[in-house]
């Protein structure tokens, strides 16, 4: 496998005006027929025209009008080539691909019998030859022709400009789509398929028609879907002033799909897991989810498509900034400062259980890498959340306002275009008069900064100082730190700040200092007690913070900080403290001894008891650290003690708080009517985890009322979780999977919740993963399932994966093999789950050394050949 690096950028030597593809679909046998008009690009060098293709049967050939012969062009696996070309060229190329051989899901493919297309990054030329770049931007013609019983709806992007019958019982569609874009963004869909459907009008008084295309029998689950996206489209006009420039949107769902979901112009596809829910299928979660990625998919719309990528390394131009949009919209959508809150700490959950640890292992890029061997293994959460937390810092740099004018210089520069980064970081710069000069640090950096804050406090003189260092990864250069911090009095209420040296509104409680050196002092003046500082308020960069708090300050954070997510910071740093010293006792005496101190008890009683707090908040402040978080704090991983430790905790909460557990559970029920709100999930979240640890701890009425939940449950947010908490509990719940599985055969959805409750829970080894395979509901090709059971074991169940003789990392092997000659994609993704081997205890080291060789000593794909090399490196 060849590495590409992004310093060897060059344009491309031809641009494409036009596209104009003809599609006659079947699945063993589809033809493409493809018009390209090409021209040189003024501002490249060369004559030779390049065409990706791969898995394609070349048929015909013309250029010009001319058909070629073998000696007029080169074909390789992966190109075709015509060598000295003239100044202007029309191409007709003639293909034949085989979709329903397609089983990794990218090109033209099959699922269920309907037509999909997958192109990001690089499927385009696995349906037609093509600069299959993202800088080479054209406008789109397609004609579809297929059979019409089989294939009834004919969808590509843009505008349907005809359709009509053909003869044998087939027909036609053609689409236009008005706007330049590259390959990448094509899609076509051509399925048995019905749709929900809505004229919706914009802000600028035009009438669009939105669309939600589904299987039959699914119509009863896409409401929320669509109200998501009507919420979307008013957003993006209201906080960016931008608005859908088509006059039809649409979004199809697929079951056999990668990822999320795919922002094709006017035609996003999705996993019907972001389309599909009604309350007796779909989780709070999953409506949750809905909402983000319908409008992340959506807000693509302009950032992504409008304004693109220039080649594939400036990939968090378009996700960064796109996930950063949808994680506003969904606060926003909740509308209240603690929702809003609530949402930034599931982000910093987020952050902290996926991207910091693959920051610091084998995979670990910038948000801009230099270099890859296959993109598709860097669409991550490097590029993804700690990509959005990077937009987000210009934000709260700029505020509000100003990054509001940095967004609209934007799109004033670069519609239409393919930029880079820079061109970004240069916009927000340029609109606000600001030197961003060394905030390119965080695309070009890899690597989580540690930032160090020490205090002094100076009675005399009133002064508070709070010193702040960072440091990153040897080598590296300061970055540029945005560090939100207030300060507590004794009576726990902020006090009004004083910087020296800044310049800031006259009783500001909360201050952003910006760290740009490795080591600066910020004086606080005026100060009349020693305050408990409030560090990072609001999470404002994407870093490891280290301070000395004693436990009083915690607790005083913890009962008072107004910043609610450094309230519940301070929350899990109290309970890391305690997480880690017992997993140490447990690996150095074992399990019995342990002991909580009542002083934490105390501090979650405090909190779970206390009304005046948003369920949702008290939810996250009682959920302790997860198992990989607290894994990630130690130098050498002991899964098994930290998993006693966690247990212990669990288990000692759900006994000493039995009392307060039960009579939350009980004043946070929902009764009525389902809606997926914020206010009601909230609600729903706190009751469902007291129930949880009650059933850490559980005695018969315990267990009772998780079997009454279950029982009696009207949506599948309690109904899960108490099927969840019976089965963690370790009981017997033979009859309770059998009857959730009976009730929901026909809901592929909500049997990937089935495989994937057991496959994540700790009494689950791996002979009773590859137990529950054999079940005929499991299949490997579908990567909802296969995901399902195969991840949430590998990577949420720790204490199974990492069992001391080595079997599950066996497994591991054995099925990232399996599903490489499968679905190379989905394979690497799995393969990922040993990025940290090298931090485990020397017997467990050893073993998945071993594992990982296996798998390095097959024939595979070049993102699992990737993926494994770097582990091994
Ligand atoms: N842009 C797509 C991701 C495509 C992944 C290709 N392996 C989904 C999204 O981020 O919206
Ligand atoms: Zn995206």
């Amino acid at each position: 496998p060849t590495t590409i690096y992004r310093k060897d950028y060059t344009p491309p030597a031809y641009l494409v005006d036009t596209v104009e593809l003809g599609f006659d679909l079947a699945p063993a046998s589809t033809v493409v027929a493809n018009r390209i008009t090409l021209r040189r690009n003024p501002d490249a060098a060369g004559s030779d025209i390049v065409l990706h293709g791969e898995e394609i049967e070349l048929v015909q050939l013309r250029l010009n009008g001319q058909l070629l012969g073998e000696g007029d062009y080169e074909l390789s696996a992966a190109t075709l080539t015509i060598r000295n070309a003239p100044a202007e060229v029309v191409l007709e190329i003639e293909t034949v691909c085989a979709p329903v051989e397609n089983t990794s899901l990218s090109g033209l493919y099959v699922s269920n019998g309907n037509f999909f297309t997958q192109c990001e990054a690089e499927g385009f030329r696995r349906i037609t030859f093509f600069p299959d770049r993202p800088d080479v931007m054209a406008k789109y013609t397609v004609m579809l022709r297929a059979n019409k019983e089989q294939y009834p709806v004919l969808l590509s992007n843009g505008n349907l400009i005809e359709q009509g019958d053909l003869d044998d019982g087939r027909h036609y569609a053609k689409w236009e789509d008005p706007f330049k874009k590259p390959s990448y963004l094509f899609a076509l869909v051509a399925a048995k398929l019905v749709c929900q459907e809505e004229q919706f009008k914009l802000a600028d008084g035009r009438d669009v028609l939105l669309q939600v295309w589904v299987e039959d029998g699914n119509l009863d689950k896409t409401d929320y879907a669509m109200q998501s996206l009507k919420n979307s489209i008013r957003w993006d006009e209201e906080r960016f002033g931008l608005e859908l420039d088509l006059d039809r949107f649409m979004i199809v769902a697929v079951g056999d799909f990668n990822m999320g979901a795919m922002e094709n112009k006017g035609l996003n596809i999705f996993n019907t897991k972001f389309v599909l829910a009604n309350p007796r299928t779909a989780t709070d979660i999953d409506f949750a989810g809905i909402e983000a990625v319908v409008g992340h998919e959506y807000f693509h719309n302009w950032t992504g498509n409008r304004v693109t990528c220039r080649d594939w390394f400036q990939l968090s131009l378009k996700e960064g900034l796109t996930v950063f949009r949808d994680q506003e919209f969904s606060a926003d959508m909740i509308g209240t400062d603690t929702g809003r809150a609530v949402t930034r700490i599931d982000q910093v959950r987020t952050l902290r259980q996926a991207q910091f640890p693959e920051d610091a292992g084998p995979m670990s890029h910038p948000v801009r890498p230099d270099s890859f061997v296959e993109i598709n293994n860097f669409y991550t959460v490097t590029v993804y959340e700690k990509g959005a937390e990077v937009v987000r810092m210009y934000q709260t740099l700029l505020g509000r306002d100003g990054f509001r004018k940095g967004m609209d210089l934007y799109f004033d520069r670069h519609d239409g275009q393919a930029v880079a980064c820079d061109d970004f970081r240069a916009a927000m710069a340029d609109a606000n008069g600001r030197d961003l000069t060394q905030f390119e640090r965080w695309y070009s950096q890899a690597g989580t900064p540690v930032v160090t804050a020490r205090t002094r406090y100076d009675a005399v003189k009133r002064n508070f100082d709070i010193i702040l260092s960072q440091r990153g990864k040897p080598g590296q250069l300061p970055f540029h730190i945005p560090v939100a911090v207030g300060l507590l009095g004794a009576d726990g209420k902020d006090l009004p700040l004083t910087l020296e040296h800044g310049k800031h509104a006259k009783g500001a409680t909360t201050l952003v200092l910006e760290l740009t050196e490795q080591e600066q002092i910020f004086r606080f003046r005026e100060v009349d007690e020693r305050p408990t500082p409030s560090i990072l308020r609001d999470f404002s960069a994407p870093v490891i913070l280290e301070h000395d708090y004693t436990d009083d300050e915690l607790l005083h954070l913890f009962n008072h900080d107004s910043d609610p997510v450094n309230r519940w910071e301070a929350g899990q740093r109290l309970a890391m403290e305690r997480l880690l010293k017992l997993t140490a006792q447990v690996a150095a005496h074992g399990a019995a001894n342990l002991k909580l101190d009542q002083t934490f008890i105390n501090a979650m009683r405090t909190v779970l008891s206390d009304e005046s707090l948003d369920p949702a908040f008290r939810e996250l402040a009682l959920i302790l650290p997860s198992e990989t978080i607290i894994a990630e704090q130690m130098d050498v991983v002991d899964p098994q003690a930290i998993h006693t430790a966690r247990q212990f905790m669990r288990h000692t909460i759900g006994t000493v708080l039995k009392a307060e557990l039960l009579a939350q559970y009980h004043a946070n029920q929902t009764p009525g009517e389902y809606s997926p709100d914020a206010a009601s999930a909230g609600k729903r979240a706190l009751k469902n985890l007291c129930l949880s640890y009650l059933l850490a701890a559980p005695e018969a009425a315990e267990l009772q009322l998780a079997q009454q939940q279950f029982d009696n449950a009207t949506n599948m947010t309690d109904r899960s979780a108490a099927l969840v908490s019976l089965i963690h509990s370790g009981t017997d719940n033979g009859p309770h999977l059998q009857a959730f599985y009976d009730d929901f055969a026909n809901e592929a959805l909500v049997v990937d919740k089935w495989f994937a409750m057991q496959a994540s829970a700790p009494t689950t080894n791996v002979a009773a993963v590859r137990k529950l395979m054999q079940h005929p509901a499991f299949t490997l090709k579908n990567p909802n399932r296969a995901r399902s059971l195969i991840f949430n074991f590998t990577n949420a169940n720790p204490s199974q994966f990492h069992a001391a003789d080595g079997s599950a990392y066996e497994f591991w092997a054995e099925f990232v093999i399996k599903l490489d000659a499968i679905n190379p994609q989905v394979a690497a993704r799995l393969a990922r789950a040993m990025d940290r081997w090298r931090r485990y205890a020397p017997a467990l080291q050893a073993k998945m050394k071993q594992a990982l060789e296996k798998v390095a000593a097959r024939q595979l794909s070049n993102d699992v050949a990737e993926v494994i090399t770097k582990a091994l490196a």
